[in-house]
């Protein structure tokens, strides 16, 4: 196991249209080990393989408890716990995207301290393979939704900063590249 390093904007490498996995074998046990371990240390509560420079469709997310419903915890009462709970998606497909849209101020790894909220369909179908090749279909909501669609953006070459305005936009690429200058 390792940690990779991740690749951030404007790098042309995150522009890639990533290529569905054909053979689902240790090495590929081995690519999705490395990018849990790698989204844990970040921290971050997604990640696709292209982020890692492997240009394949695959993401992990692990939501830690951290998804619907969202509630403050009561007086008195004890922090929630973060429960680990570990996802692979593998070659995902979203199917029938809600007409309802929600709004989440997304954050990416590969555009580090930048947030925008971005609107998305709030509920999709997602049609996936996990590490045997099984296939699975679940209807997705919530902060699970906002995220799985984040990162299926990610294996078609997508940023979140590619949903805003392009005077956002342009303004959060300037900040990168004073960011990188000073670095
Ligand atoms: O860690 C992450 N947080 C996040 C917050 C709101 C919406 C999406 C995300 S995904 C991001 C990790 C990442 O960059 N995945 O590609
Ligand atoms: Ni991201």
């Amino acid at each position: 196991m390792a940690i990779r390093p991740i690749l951030e904007a404007p790098d042309p490498r995150l522009k890639r249209i990533s290529a569905p996995v054909e053979r689902f074998d240790d090495e590929l046990k081995s690519l999705v080990a490395d990018m849990f371990e790698t989204m844990y240390d970040a921290p971050g509560i997604g990640l696709a393989a292209v982020q890692i420079d492997v240009p394949l469709r695959v993401v992990v997310v692990d939501l830690q408890d951290r998804g619907e419903p969202l509630h403050e915890p009561a007086e008195g009462e004890p922090e929630p716990e973060r429960v680990p709970n570990p996802r692979v998606f593998i070659n995902p497909e979203l199917l029938d995207p809600s007409e309802e849209l929600s709004v989440y101020a997304e954050g990416c790894l590969s555009v580090p301290e930048i947030y925008a909220d971005v609107e998305r369909p709030a509920r999709v179908r997602l049609r996936w393979h996990d590490l045997d090749g099984a296939r699975h279909e679940e209807e997705l909501a919530g902060m699970m939704a906002t995220c799985i669609q984040h990162e299926m953006d990610h294996l078609d070459g997508i940023l979140f900063i590619d949903h805003l305005s392009r005077l956002k936009r342009n303004m959060v690429l300037k900040k990168l590249e004073k960011a990188r200058k000073a670095a």
